[in-house]
């Protein structure tokens, strides 16, 4: 079956998903695409195969990769969310925290509290867009603050996702661990990406050992010795640690030719109130096993350093606090990380990482799905998979397990689009 002709549900194996050979003639429209631009028509061949417009997988392999850095805007905040200690949603900054500086060797216990002033959030709640989409709901005469007249879509943007999908769609090129899963759905135009659990990452999330669930609580913990509630309050390391609170940052950017808006969590930010404008002014806090070798310091900069970028770099946040904790816990040492400066603190790395081959993927995977994901409807979901070494293949679902629009949204999207077409009075 052809995925392109079809949309009815299918879940054909991999290999049928595989380009047909087409080495000779290309339609005409290909070649006026690519006749643009001699250099990129031959990455873009390599990665997507002999003819773009109809292969079916994309490559992750780095060297299709390795060309001009594409544009980026810089990211432009357009609001903001928070949510409480039971996970409810607020259209507004409550939950905002605020920096300070803690010592450079300040000795904080992160595995003080973990027994009995730690409250968890249940991540087998599944929370998907559910968040920003209120929030779009929301807020959407500032996304269209032209009017809907300029745009015959519901939403002005190509994409909606969460941040930390896109900071996994940047490090692909370099994983070797981790596969994923997104779901995509076109509707009125934009383009909605939800991460699906993979089966491996269920079962790891189910079956996490004591250490390893105490270790998740310390970032939790890091973050409460360093934020204070408000500008002139400091921070209350005897206070409960709870995982439902949170401050998200939506903001809206472009990617060669791709229009996002997308939500992060922000840890804090600069109290200084003469600070610049977000997102310049947040700060995002890490903890970090503290390096004692050239291997632990090596490993830092082609891992750590990687993720640590990827996810500041797409909302514009400036700068990463790294708390560098010993085997028990207790962090030894700070040192700030200014993002503009990461690639050049991997220079020395032999064969490290490179930002040019993460932004190039995520732009080409961008464009893949476009092309791919044809039918606009909320009722299908196509699906798009990677595992390690392998390329990036999908499948499309209709009425499945793996729709994700709500029909709050849906009715909400389409009752204010028609009432746009209202004659006024
Ligand atoms: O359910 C899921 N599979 C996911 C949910 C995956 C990714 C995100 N989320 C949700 C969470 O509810 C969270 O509130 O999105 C929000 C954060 O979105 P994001 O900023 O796009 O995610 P990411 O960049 O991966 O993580 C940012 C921070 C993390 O900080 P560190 O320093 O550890 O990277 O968000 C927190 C965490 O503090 N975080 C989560 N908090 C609760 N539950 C989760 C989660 N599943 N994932 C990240
Ligand atoms: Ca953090």
């Amino acid at each position: 079956m052809d995925p392109h002709r079809s949309s009815i549900s299918y879940h054909s194996r991999q290999s049928s998903y595989k380009r047909e050979r087409d080495d000779n003639g290309r339609n005409p429209r290909e070649n006026k695409h690519f006749r643009m631009n001699t250099q990129h028509q031959y990455r873009s061949e390599s990665a997507l195969g002999q003819n773009p417009l109809s292969c079916r997988t994309l490559s992750t392999r780095r060297e299709l990769y390795e060309r001009d850095f594409p544009v980026y805007k810089q990211p432009v905040e357009v609001g903001c969310f928070s949510l409480d200690s039971e996970r409810r949603f607020f259209n507004d900054s409550r939950q905002m925290r605020y920096y300070v500086e803690p010592d450079r060797n300040p000795n904080f216990n992160l595995r003080d509290g973990y027994r009995d002033r730690f409250i968890k959030r249940d991540d087998s709640v599944k929370e998907r867009l559910d968040h920003i989409l209120r929030w779009i709901v929301a807020n959407k005469s500032k996304i269209n603050p032209t009017g809907a007249a300029a745009s015959p879509r519901a939403l002005d943007v190509d994409f909606v996702t969460w941040r930390g999908h896109l900071t996994k769609l940047l490090t692909t090129p370099y994983e070797t661990r981790e596969g994923w899963l997104l779901a995509v759905t076109r509707f009125r135009g934009t383009l909605y990406i939800s991460e699906v659990e993979t089966e491996a990452a269920r079962r790891e999330r189910e079956n996490r050992t004591e250490r390893h669930e105490e270790m998740m609580y310390w970032g939790y913990k890091f973050e409460q010795y360093t934020c204070a509630d408000n500008t002139h309050s400091l921070p209350d390391p005897g206070g409960v640690v709870n995982t439902n609170e949170a401050f998200c940052t939506v903001v809206q950017t472009r990617l060669a030719d791709h229009r996002l808006l997308f939500s992060g969590e922000v840890d804090c930010r600069d109290k200084d109130p003469k600070a610049p404008a977000a997102p310049a002014c947040y700060v995002e806090l890490k903890t970090s096993a503290e390096i004692c070798t050239p291997k632990q310091r090596s490993n830092f900069h082609r891992f750590k350093l990687l993720k640590w970028w990827a996810q500041s770099f797409l909302p514009g946040v400036p700068r990463v606090v790294a708390g560098f904790r010993d085997q028990e816990g207790v962090v030894v040492s700070m040192e700030t990380f200014h993002i503009s400066k990461i690639s050049h603190l991997i220079k020395n790395e032999y064969n490290c990482w490179k930002p040019t081959v993460c932004m190039n993927f995520c732009c080409d995977f961008l464009s893949f799905v476009k092309r791919v994901v044809t039918e606009d409807s909320h009722r299908v979901v196509y699906l798009f998979s990677w595992d390690p070494y392998k390329d990036v293949t999908y499948s499309a679902h209709r009425d499945s397990q793996y729709c994700f629009l709500p029909h709050w949204y849906v009715e909400e999207m389409m009752r204010s689009e028609d009432s746009q077409y209202e004659p006024k009075a």
